[in-house]
């Protein structure tokens, strides 16, 4: 084994078990959902109050997408599903993935 290489792995992995990469859940904005729903959605999954979650919804209607939060990857996934889940029971077209910060 080349010299270094085992110290390096090692040294990623307790990185990987001390801080996981961590990934962003980015609202997508489009013409149909409603502002009230988006705000909602905000506080019910992402934990901010009505200020922030107001303020995150204007950011995502003008500027095309917004970050809602920041979490390692599992939960980051789940409350994407979470999300599209509750928007498409509600008959709402809103968008949101998550991606590597
Ligand atoms: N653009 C939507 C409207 O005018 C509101 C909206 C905001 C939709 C943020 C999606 O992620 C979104 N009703």
């Amino acid at each position: 084994m080349a010299a270094g290489v085992r110290h390096d792995e090692e040294s990623d992995v307790l990185t990987r078990v001390k801080k996981p990469k961590l990934y962003k859940v980015i609202l997508l904005n489009d013409d149909y959902t409603t502002m009230e729903f988006v705000v909602f959605i905000l506080q019910k999954y992402f934990q901010k109050n009505e200020h922030d979650a107001r303020r995150i919804m204007l950011d995502v209607h003008h500027n095309g997408s917004g970050v809602a939060g920041i979490y390692p990857r599992e939960i980051a996934e789940t409350k994407v599903k979470q999300v599209m889940a509750h928007a498409e029971q509600e008959g709402f077209p809103l968008a949101c993935r998550a991606e590597p910060e």
